[in-house]
C-alpha cells in the first residue's frame, strides 16, 4: 500500500466507482479527529466531545469529500464544464476539482455575502464567478435551470454522488473512535451533509437483510458491517437563517455564519429523515453565541473554525446546559470549514495587535503585563 491517496481509494469498495472510473482527487479526507480537553469542563459536561476537523480538507472545507465524487462522475460522464450555486465553500472546491480535472468551472455567488477566502480560491482556480443579485436559494434555483439547457454538470448536493462522497466522513469516525458516537452535531445549511452522515453511519451497521431495516435487502456494497450502533443526529442552525425550526422555507435568511445563509435547503426530507429515525433533533443558535464559541473553540482548544463550522458546538453547548445530552455520552461535532476562509470575521472579534515602537523596554513593559 502506497500513501494515502483520497477517499475514493480509501473506501471505493463503499462507492459508485469502476476499475475504470477516472478519479479527480487532491488527496481529500482522512481528517483528524481532535478530543477536546478543556470545553467539556468548562461547559460541565462529563462527557466526551471529539471535533471531525474538515478544515483540513485540500480546499479547507468539507465540500472536497464530496466535489471528488462530483467531478470524477461528471468527467467519467465526458462532461467539459461543472456548474454550482454557492455561499462559498462549494464554490472553491468546485473550482479546485475543476481545475484538477482541467475543465471548466461556473460559480453563482451571492452578491457581497461571501467570506473573503472563498472568493479568493474561486478566483485563484480559474472559476467563472457570477456573483449575482439575489441570495443563495435564488442562485440554486438558477443553476438548477441552466444545467438543464446547458452541456453543464450541476455539481450541488441535488447531484447523488456529492452525498456519496460525504459520507465517508462516518467511516473515518467509526474507524478511528472503535465505533460510533453517541452523539453526532453540525451545522445545517442546504442540509446535504446531515444527510451524507446518516447515509454513512447506516451504510456502516447495515447487515445487508430485510431484517435489519436500514437498507431492506437492496444495500449495493456487500461488505461486513464496520460497526453494531448509529449516533443520534442533532443539527443547529443559525436563527435567522433556520427553516428547520420554522418547518417551512424562511425568505430572506441572514446570519453573520454566511456559509449557511440558507433559507430553502434541499435535502429537506433526507435531513428529517435523518434526524427522526436517529430519535434526533434541530436546534438553533444566535449570532452572538456562534461567534463567542468560535473564540472559545479557538482560544481554548488551539482550533480554528469558520463561524458556520463553530454552530455545531454552540449548539451542544447550550442544549448541555438544557440537560439534552446524557451523561457520559460521546460527542462527536463535525467542523466543516477552517477559520482562515474567513479573516474578516476573526480579525473583527479579536483583541486587536498593539501599536509599538521597535524599542525593546517598551516591548518588555508590555510583555510583562501578559506574563504571571
Ligand atoms: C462551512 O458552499 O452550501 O447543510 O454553497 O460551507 O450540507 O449545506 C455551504 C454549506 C456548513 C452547511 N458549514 O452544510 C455552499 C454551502 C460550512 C459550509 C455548511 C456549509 P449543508
Amino acid at each position: 500500500m502506497s500513501h494515502y491517496q483520497g477517499l475514493i481509494h480509501r473506501y471505493r469498495q463503499r462507492l459508485p466507482v469502476t476499475d475504470s472510473t477516472p478519479i479527480i482527487s487532491l488527496n481529500e479526507g482522512n481528517t483528524p479527529l481532535i478530543e477536546l480537553h478543556h470545553l467539556p469542563k468548562q461547559w460541565g459536561f462529563d462527557g466526551r466531545i471529539l471535533v471531525k476537523f474538515e478544515g483540513l480538507n485540500p480546499t479547507g472545507s468539507f465540500k472536497d469529500r464530496g466535489m471528488t465524487m462530483a467531478v470524477t462522475k461528471a468527467v467519467e460522464g465526458g462532461a467539459k464544464a461543472i456548474i454550482c450555486a454557492s455561499t462559498g465553500n462549494t464554490s472553491a472546491a468546485a473550482a479546485a476539482y475543476a481545475a484538477r480535472a482541467g475543465i471548466q468551472s461556473f460559480v453563482l455567488i451571492p452578491d457581497g455575502k461571501i467570506a473573503l477566502g472563498k472568493l479568493a480560491q474561486a478566483m485563484m482556480h480559474g472559476s467563472t464567478v457570477l456573483q449575482i443579485q439575489g441570495n443563495f436559494d435564488d442562485g440554486m434555483q438558477l443553476v438548477q435551470e441552466l444545467a438543464k439547457d446547458l452541456p453543464v454538470a450541476l455539481v450541488n448536493s441535488v447531484n447523488p454522488y456529492r452525498l456519496q462522497g460525504q459520507k465517508t466522513i462516518a467511516f473515518e469516525i467509526i474507524e478511528a473512535l472503535g465505533r460510533a458516537p453517541d452523539y453526532h452535531v453540525l451545522p445545517v445549511g442546504n442540509a446535504g451533509n446531515i444527510s451524507a452522515h446518516w447515509m454513512g453511519y447506516s451504510e456502516a451497521t447495515c447487515q445487508q437483510t430485510a431484517a435489519c431495516g436500514l437498507c431492506h435487502g437492496q444495500c449495493p456494497y456487500h461488505l461486513e458491517p464496520l460497526t453494531t450502533s448509529r449516533p443520534i443526529m442533532v443539527g443547529y442552525q443559525a436563527a435567522g437563517a433556520a427553516p428547520f425550526m420554522r418547518g417551512a422555507a424562511v425568505k430572506n435568511p441572514e446570519t453573520i455564519a454566511t456559509a449557511i445563509r440558507i433559507g430553502n435547503p434541499m435535502s429537506w426530507d433526507l435531513a428529517w429523515a435523518a434526524v427522526k429515525e436517529s430519535e434526533g433533533w434541530f436546534d438553533e443558535c444566535t449570532d452572538a453565541d456562534i461567534l463567542a464559541t468560535q473564540k472559545e473553540l479557538a482560544r481554548f482548544e488551539g482550533v480554528f473554525c469558520e463561524p458556520s463550522s463553530a454552530t455545531s458546538l454552540a449548539g451542544l453547548k447550550q442544549d448541555l446546559k438544557r440537560g439534552k445530552f446524557k451523561a457520559g455520552a460521546v460527542v462527536v461535532a463535525t467542523l466543516t470549514g477552517h477559520g482562515l476562509k474567513d479573516p474578516d470575521t476573526a480579525i473583527m472579534q479579536s483583541e486587536q495587535p498593539h501599536q509599538i515602537a521597535a524599542e525593546k523596554g517598551a516591548i518588555s513593559r508590555l510583555m510583562e503585563q501578559y506574563i504571571r
